[in-house]
């Protein structure tokens, strides 16, 4: 006998597949993907103040020539601190700047669970482009973009009706008390509850998800030290089979590749240390933007051609040298002090061929 456990495991995230407004991309598409600005009025509570500069500069200069979309996946606007019209007022020049995307293609927002009340608001300006979720349909495959808090089991953050009483409480109640990121302080428990069930939900259904929330950046399921991880391991592989003049080489990257896992596990906590490993097979079907509110910059996902990437944006007066985990170099933007690197890239067949052979 069938039970019907599986597939009411997840009743949400099914609800959203099937409601999901389809998008067709092609070999030549590019697209930008950002989530979590949690922009606010300016003032020094807003948390996306300290990175527009940065954001406006790689919009403009980067994105905006070189012809990507755009989808901004969920808590754009920090409506659990600020009332929507003083955030509007603000920025208006970065909500001008997002519209502009439409010509290269579309511009689509999805809501989170920081802005899940613009539902309720009236003559949002964005409103034309405003979603739960979407669907990219790539060849024969899907990628689900949306924020990823349908998935919490706290009832709060997953229906809106339920999160309109949360803002009046945390704009109202928790700020006097000064009660900071009260939502967002995931702990690496939770963080790994909403990330499992979306890469179970993902494998039952065969797509590819991409996520926002948790801020924690992910590219095909795996987490930065996963990544190191593997990559260790594959070049420990190859300097056994390696001539004597590429063994120096390859011992000098495990050397700097080590001395980056170990600074991820002196860093401990505040970067979420847990594998997101789930079995010993890992599927590549969840990838998350991680967020714009980074201190030293922002990491956001881009759709290039037939490739996807993960991509870190950051200002190079601030930041210390960064290591890319893909012998990739910084490059640096034209006309400003930031610099891009590729953290982690691959080919969107290789991805949907990995899911479909190993599910
Ligand atoms: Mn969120």
């Amino acid at each position: 006998m069938k039970l019907l456990n599986n597939h009411d495991k997840h009743p949400h995230l099914e609800r959203l597949l099937q409601l999901s407004k389809p998008v067709d991309i092609g070999d030549s598409s590019r697209i930008l993907i950002l989530s979590d600005l949690h922009m606010g009025n300016g003032g020094r509570r807003d948390e996306f103040r300290h990175n527009a500069p940065l954001v406006e500069s790689v919009m403009k200069r980067f994105y905006l020539p070189n012809r990507y979309s755009l989808i901004l996946n969920g808590d754009i606007e920090e409506l659990f601190k600020f009332p929507l019209s003083s955030i509007v007022t603000r920025w208006r020049h970065i909500y001008d700047l997002f519209m502009q995307f439409d010509e290269n293609g579309f511009f689509y927002r999805t809501f989170g669970n920081h802005d899940a009340s613009l539902l309720d608001e009236k003559d949002y300006l964005l409103e034309p482009y405003l979603l739960e979720s979407l669907k990219l349909k790539y060849h024969q495959d899907d990628m689900l973009v949306f924020h990823g808090h349908q998935a919490s089991v706290f009832l709060w953050e997953t229906y809106p009706f339920v999160s309109r009483s949360v803002v009046w409480f945390l704009r109202y109640i928790a700020k006097p008390f000064g009660i900071r990121n009260f939502s967002i302080a995931y702990n690496s428990r939770r963080r790994f509850a909403i990330e499992r069930s979306i890469y179970e939900f993902s494998n039952k259904a065969k797509i590819v998800s991409v996520i926002g929330h948790t801020h924690r950046p992910l590219f095909e399921s795996l987490s930065k030290v996963d990544y190191l991880n593997y990559r260790i391991e594959e070049l420990c592989r190859a300097y056994t089979g390696a001539e004597e003049k590429e063994r120096g080489v390859i011992q000098g990257k495990i050397v700097a590749l080590k001395e980056e896992l170990d600074d991820c596990y002196n860093q401990g906590k505040k970067i979420g240390l847990r594998s997101g490993v789930y079995n010993n097979l890992t599927i590549p079907s969840v990838f998350n933007s991680g967020c714009a509110i980074g201190k030293r910059g922002i990491t956001a996902l881009e759709i290039d051609h037939e490739k996807i990437r993960l991509v870190y944006w950051y200002n190079g007066k601030q930041s210390r040298k960064y290591l890319s985990d893909r012998d990739s170099r910084p490059v640096r933007l034209d006309g400003t002090g930031y610099y891009r690197i590729v953290l982690n890239e691959e080919r969107l067949d290789y991805v949907f061929s990995r899911l479909h052979l190993l599910v």
